[in-house]
């Protein structure tokens, strides 16, 4: 077994962080470490003459910069990370040998990544779209990743089918549109096609396709793996991330708007978080299935397209994942690092799950394109810490400089180093599963019911997210073309509710057809008839599952919900001042919002600093906003319609909004004013706006609670966005 005494290191690979800035005593150089004397001009002969081939400095500047980029991940290309660690609850020894998840006094350094999937590097963070939420474990027995996403199932049961799901949602291949989403003609043909992937268009039409943050989403390890026990009994485990700041999305109207305004939104919300130490925070949940249960669900245990819902199997909390450290250099580290769901350790092992069998052949191998070569787990940031021995040689970019007589096993001349470990000294030893069967090419009809899912999420879900579900098949299929493609739709979305089916269809301009287009399924063999298909329904056992919703999943503190004060000139000091205080001392990122940015004079005469003016920031950008009293500052805002729109556009996104004396003339001038016909004495009507997160006295803790509860979904439907 390793070491256990080795501690943890979260600093890892310490040595090779370097810092070319430091100080005034270091000189610039080559990359052959020859000092430079002239850095910014070429050798030329003569003044205005023609510069010379033999110029080294400058071919070697030039020949780096050509060579700068590396090709982008296939999917999951843009991203962010950071450096955390992982800490153990209790011993799961019952379950699996893995050192990391029977040790509860070690700490386990982990880098994460958290990517979109469709859209190339430099697209928005803020496309509709799946989250990639990988983690790379350096335990003592070497790495182990789970690479996860944020929903639970996928769109296909066979790794076949992935290079043509991601041909169909990449940009059409004449026009390069669109750039970052899955709303047109190609992708939307395909899924018409392919009725396996409904469930998974449910999840991805949710809410959860637009996170507010990647701090506040879930991850999922998706396919079903084996925990394996220090005596070789499995149990089956699906693997979930669960946030400690609640799990919440913006809406359609927002993200859309974000796209334009901050388009690396997510990013800078990670990073910030971690720069001002409120480090983000995941429990690791398992749901454990003995072997013998396998058959005993009314879905196939190793269907990727299927949830084991939480009401049938608990998700236990095991252990907690904290990011604490941003990345030093995010090419070397997060652009590098390379995951890969087959970099298991001994205590963890795979299901024959057909979608993780693929996965299984696809990482290295695109792996070793995009990172040039088979030496890439020597970069510093996909390194183990445990140390490496093998046989392995040379390549692109060798690093490693062994310095044995031998590269082979078995051998003599170095006694036979390195040697063979024994399963009781830490060696994997792949779980010894009996298999038998004929080589076919077909899935088993457990693997066919592709609706009754797709249909426990929707009906889970609480009317608005219903609704928000509808608008976004309504966006998305909108998109499409072909007239034929829409009715095709259609037609699947009645199979899951025919409802929702038609108030699409209606949108689409197109009918629910009574019947389903046939054929309706094209993955099956050319020798059989695709018209043979019948879709089937399985009874769930459950009608909802409070899991699939987001409404029932906040947090319990508001840390780093980012609040707007919007004011100026004239402010009421005691007010601006009081708000803040109380905000920032519950955690929350305060923002002065002012017509301009620079110093505002208070009432009394004091000084503020407005941090953001309105073409610098605007509502979407925030999570809640309270409008101080101040006459002057009042008066003055009452001008500017950019003011206005700020507030009722926070109002309409169902966001807490709270006001104090004259503040309260500018949320009724905003054009929320509806809700606001109030007269002073009318208690009652002051009740109602604070139950709808419109808290009227500028009490703090009032304001505090409505932050905590997020969104106020309740608020009139004439009073929505279209979201
Ligand atoms: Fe991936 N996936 N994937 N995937 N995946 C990649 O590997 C693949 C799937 C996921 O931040 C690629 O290094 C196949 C499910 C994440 O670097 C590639 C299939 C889940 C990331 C690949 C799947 C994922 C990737 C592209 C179906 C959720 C980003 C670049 C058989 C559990 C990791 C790379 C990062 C990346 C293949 C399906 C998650 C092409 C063939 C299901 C989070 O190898």
């Amino acid at each position: 077994m390793a070491e256990k005494k080795n501690p943890a290191n979260n600093q890892k690979n310490e040595d090779l962080r370097v810092n070319t800035t430091d100080g005034d005593s270091e000189f610039m150089t080559t990359n052959q470490g020859v000092r430079v004397n002239d850095a910014h001009n070429s050798l030329k002969a003569g003044d205005r003459g023609p510069t010379l081939m033999e110029d080294f400095i400058f071919r070697e500047k030039m020949t780096h910069f050509d060579h700068e980029r590396i090709p982008e991940r296939v999917v999951h290309a843009r991203g962010s990370g950071a450096h955390g660690v992982f800490k153990l609850y209790e011993s799961l020894e019952e379950y699996t040998k893995a050192d990391f998840l029977t040790d509860t006094e070690s700490e386990t350094p982990v880098f994460t990544r958290f990517s979109t999937v469709v859209g190339f590097r430099g697209s928005t963070d803020f496309a509709r779209d799946v989250r990639g939420f990988a983690t790379k474990f350096y335990t003592r027995e070497g790495i182990y990743d789970l690479v996860a996403n944020n929903m639970p199932v996928f769109f296909i049961q066979d790794g076949h089918k992935f290079p043509d799901l991601v041909h169909s949602i990449k940009p059409e291949p004449r026009d390069e549109v669109p750039q970052a989403t899955g709303a047109h003609d190609t992708f939307w043909d395909f899924i018409s096609l392919m009725p396996e992937s409904m469930h998974m268009i449910m999840w991805l039409m949710s809410d959860r396709a637009i996170p507010r943050s990647y701090r506040m989403m879930e991850g999922f390890g998706v396919n079903t793996f084996r925990l394996i026990n220090e005596a070789g009994d499995a149990h089956f485990v699906k693997l979930h991330w669960k946030p400690m700041q609640g799990l919440h999305s913006v809406v359609w109207d927002e993200a859309q708007k974000i796209s334009g305004m901050d388009p690396d939104f997510h990013r800078k919300d990670l990073w910030d978080a971690i720069e001002d130490e409120m480090f983000p925070e995941w429990e690791l949940c398992m749901q454990i299935i003995p072997e013998e249960d396998e058959h005993k669900f009314p879905f196939d245990l190793l269907d990727p397209t299927k949830i084991v819902p939480e009401e049938l199997v608990p998700a236990r909390p095991v252990g907690k994942l904290t990011l604490n450290r941003n990345p030093d250099n995010f090419f070397a580290e997060t652009e590098q690092v390379a995951f890969h769901p087959g970099h298991v350790v001994p205590g963890i092992d795979f299901t024959n799950d057909p979608l993780l069998q693929g996965r299984l052949f696809s990482y290295t191998d695109t792996q070793l394109i995009r990172l040039g070569g088979p030496n890439f787990h020597e970069l510093p940031i996909n390194r183990s810490i445990s140390k490496v021995r093998n046989n392995q040689r040379e390549g692109y970019g060798r690093q490693t400089i062994n310095r044995d007589e031998t590269s082979y096993s078995p051998n003599s001349i170095s006694g036979g180093c390195p040697f063979q470990a024994k399963v009781s000294e830490g060696g994997f030893k792949s779980y010894t599963e009996q298999v038998s069967g004929r080589k076919i090419r077909s899935r088993n009809r457990s693997f066919h019911d592709h609706f009754s899912q797709a249909k426990l999420f929707y009906d889970s879900q609480a009317e608005y997210e219903k609704q928000h579900l509808k608008d976004a098949l309504k966006f998305e299929i909108g998109k499409v073309k072909r007239k034929e493609i829409r009715v095709r739709m259609a037609g699947l979305l009645s199979m899951v509710n025919r409802e929702m089916a038609e108030e699409v269809a209606e949108s689409l301009g197109v009918s629910v057809p009574d019947e389903p287009e046939k054929p309706i399924n094209h993955g099956v063999p050319a020798d059989e008839d695709p018209n043979d298909w019948e879709p089937i329904f399985i009874d769930q056992g459950i009608e909802k599952s409070e899991a699939l919703s987001m409404a029932h999943q906040g947090s319990d503190s508001i840390r780093t919900r980012r609040v707007a004060i919007l004011t100026t000139h004239g402010l009421d000091g005691s007010d601006v001042g009081g708000m803040k205080t109380a905000l920032e001392a519950a955690g929350a990122k305060v923002t002065l919002v002012a017509p301009s940015q620079g110093v505002l004079h208070s009432a009394d005469g004091q000084e503020y600093e407005a941090d953001k003016d309105f073409v610098t920031t605007g509502s979407v950008l925030h999570d809640a906003l309270y409008i101080p009293g101040g006459q002057e500052s009042v008066s003055s805002l009452l001008n500017h319609s950019k003011a206005l729109h700020f507030i009722n556009e926070s109002y309409r996104h169902y966001k807490p909004v709270a006001a104090s004396a004259e503040g309260i003339e500018l949320l009724k001038a905003s054009g929320v004013g509806k809700v606001l016909e109030l007269d002073e004495s009318d208690q009652k009507r002051r009740e109602e706006l604070s139950r709808e997160g419109v808290v009227l006295d500028g009490d703090p803790e009032q304001f505090i609670q409505a932050i905590l509860r997020y969104r106020f979904w309740t608020r009139k439907s004439s009073e929505q966005v279209p979201a």
